[in-house]
């Protein structure tokens, strides 16, 4: 037996395509254009389009569709690419019905986007919808939406809290490739088009992935993304020329390095004919890079770039590059200029098949960030936006953290970069300074556990990641309800109550861990559980500088690092000053004594010491909340839940208790409402 028909009976498996509860959800008006799916034979993408139809309607009417290529004029569904009717090259379908109400027509600018189309007809029939409210267009700004795996040769995976793997084990690719096959359907029915299927720290052996020796097999997995529209990359090692080539440099002006890479670039197309191109972490946290030969990083990606050209391929240059052995006594330094400081005088300088991937904020995925200024900054370059849907900061998918919100407020962000309303999705989608490739990534959070995510909720973030990515104008509310819908069925006390815990959690999470935007209070490592100073005295430049006065970090033009600087007009100015700060980002940009009001009229201390307070009390109420649906889930699923939130609770005390004392300690200063804090 494969895993997937092990795992498939399980609900948690099956996440938001459990077509078998759409028999309780779909409108039997629905019900005739099931009869028949009318698709032409000989497109791959097409054929996994009518078998995902034929499986959904099966589950909503408990009969399976005739499939048929012969027009016999019966009502049904007809999937068709119509290239002519989407003109702007961008991925997108219509749902439509014929003016004599026979046909449903799902019709696509490519075979991908009726695939895009389908699934969303499959939402459509699981979250109740009749056939009167079918019709719909929808379209991508993005062309990239990409899935990143931080998965190692070993089985493990670099920050993963769902298991190992699905992809290796002992330094061995996987032979079973049904699950696979389920991740690649789970992937394509939110519109994610591209995967990298490891590591962007790439070790001995993936760094081989590259070679004869790997590819028959890393070509079969992507012949499996392949049927769901979805390009296989790899992240590489910048140092293979040496590591696998033989060469004694990797220098990207080397004609032989140029060489190497570009045989290799051919050898990866023999065997992948639809090879997506390149990941690449360079000259950061250890990684070789082209720093190493005198070289910059456009010297580097468009080496990269020119191999992979002829054949269509792209390279995505990660901007995560900063000083990682700082010295803590310094404080002129700041980690948070890095991005912009080494990428913007490279505006305008790479390839038009480099695109940039650049973290959403200017540290590392911390719970509050500002937006980083590269987006802003950069104009004539690609650029896509790098989202960490794996919860590494942000609870380790025991904490329940919609994460959603916090991506939102990222995309819409107004850079003011051509005037007001430069917003960041803007940018990466290539719209506002009309550059041909942009998108978003995301860091998977999927592993081998039976619901994918470890933690069934954080399904939530997987699915949130591509339905923004597809469309950055759906809010986070529309997301989490259709996700809950589609999940749990029209329960609607079940849809209200997990609706509000997403919507809730990201708050929640942040009111007992790290206050206004000052992040890493984490234990070292590990990145879980409460450490204020763990980070303090340490290389990675991830300082708070709480002393008896006062916490924070001056970033300001005035009297600190210059941070604040570095964005545009009114940005800039906004946050240079205390007062014109948004507040949830004040320990971000300044040092402000524990005594400072907030506009709430709490000392800057009293907040601290709130929000802990209220953060573990909402914990608790998050749970409650879930408890209130006992009886009402599938058990396994409520089981799963329940014992991280248990975790949590008990998390948020702890992280309470352990940074109310911190700050009672370094001030002396009790708290106004005499609740218990340690001494
Ligand atoms: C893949 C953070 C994480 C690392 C990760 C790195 C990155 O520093 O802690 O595990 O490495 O980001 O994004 O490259």
């Amino acid at each position: 037996m494969n895993i997937a028909e092990m795992y498939s009976s399980l609900p948690q498996y099956r996440c938001w395509l459990n077509y078998e509860q759409f028999h309780d959800t779909a409108d039997t008006s629905l019900e005739p254009y099931c009869r028949t799916i009318f698709v032409p034979s000989g497109f791959k993408v097409l054929q996994s389009a009518a078998a995902e139809l034929s499986a959904a309607v099966k589950g909503a009417f408990r009969f399976s569709p005739r499939i048929t290529e012969r027009d016999d004029g019966a009502c049904g569904i007809v999937l068709a690419v119509d290239e002519d009717s989407f003109p702007d090259g961008c991925d997108a379908f219509r749902i439509s019905r014929s003016v004599d109400e026979t046909r449903i027509y799902i019709t696509g600018a490519n075979e991908n986007s009726v695939l895009y189309g389908a699934f969303e007809f499959i939402f459509a029939l699981g979250c109740g919808k009749s056939a009167d409210k079918i019709e719909m267009l929808s379209h991508t700004p993005n062309r990239i939406r990409i899935m990143q795996q931080w998965d190692n040769a070993s089985g493990d995976i670099e920050r993963g809290y769902a298991g190992n793997s699905i992809f290796y084990k002992d330094g061995k690719i996987t032979s079973d490739f049904s699950r696979i096959r389920d991740y690649a359907r789970l992937l394509a029915s939110v519109g994610i088009n591209y995967i990298s299927l490891n590591n962007v720290n790439v070790h001995e052996t993936e760094t081989k992935f590259i070679t004869p020796e790997y590819l028959p097999q890393i070509a079969a997995i992507a012949s499996v993304f392949s049927e769901y529209g979805i390009r296989v990359m790899l992240s590489i090692n910048f140092a293979a020329p040496i590591a696998v080539g033989g060469l004694s440099t990797a220098d990207p002006l080397e004609e032989s390095v140029q060489n190497w890479w570009r045989e290799t670039a051919d050898t990866i197309w023999s065997y992948i004919p639809d090879f997506g191109g390149f990941v690449v972490k360079a000259d950061s946290e250890g990684r070789p890079g082209p720093y190493t030969y005198g070289r910059n990083h456009v010297d580097g990606a468009n080496m990269l770039a020119d191999a992979v050209a002829p054949h269509g391929g792209i390279v995505l240059w990660r901007c995560f590059v900063y000083n990682c052995r700082m010295d803590w006594r310094d404080r002129t330094r700041d980690r948070a200029r890095a991005a912009y400081d080494n990428f913007m005088p490279l505006d305008g300088k790479f390839r038009s098949n480099v695109v940039l991937q650049i973290k959403n904020g200017p540290m590392d995925f911390q719970i509050r960030e500002p937006v980083t200024p590269l987006f802003g900054g950069l104009e004539k370059t690609n650029q896509m936006i790098e989202f960490q849907v794996t919860q590494e900061y942000t609870g380790h998918q025991i904490d329940l953290c919609y994460l959603v919100p916090m991506w939102k407020e990222a995309l819409d962000f107004d850079t003011f970069a051509r005037g007001k309303g430069s917003r960041v999705s803007d940018i990466v989608s290539g719209k506002l300074f009309g550059s041909p490739l942009g998108g978003a990534a995301g860091v998977s959070n999927i592993g081998d556990s039976p619901a994918w995510t470890g933690n069934p909720l954080a399904q939530a973030n997987l699915f949130g990641f591509g339905r923004l990515a597809w469309d950055p104008a759906r809010t986070s509310e529309e997301i989490a309800r259709s996700w809950a819908v589609l999940t749990f069925g029209r329960d609607s006390k079940v849809v209200e109550t997990v609706t509000s815990m997403l919507l809730r959690s990201r708050d929640v999470y942040e009111h007992y861990t790290c206050p206004l935007g000052i992040g890493w209070f984490v234990n070292p490592q590990v990145h879980y559980g409460p450490s204020v100073d763990g980070y303090e005295y340490s290389c990675w430049g991830t300082y708070h500088y709480a002393d008896l006065h006062g916490i924070g970090v001056d970033r300001t033009a005035a009297t600190g690092t210059g941070y604040a600087a570095q964005y545009r007009q009114p940005n800039a100015e906004m946050y240079e000053h205390l007062e014109t700060c948004p507040e949830e980002l004040l320990l971000f940009f300044h040092h402000v004594p524990y005594s400072y009001r907030l506009k709430s009229g709490q000392t800057l201390l009293q907040y601290i010491y709130d929000s802990h307070f209220r953060g573990a009390d909402e914990a608790e109420e998050l749970k409650k909340d879930w408890e209130s649906l006992r009886g009402r889930i599938d058990p396994q699923i409520f089981d799963e839940v329940e014992k991280r939130l248990t975790l949590q609770v008990q998390d948020a005390i702890e992280w309470r208790d352990v940074v109310n004392t911190y700050f009672y300690r370094k001030t002396g200063i009790p708290d106004e409402k005499g609740r218990k804090i340690y001494p």
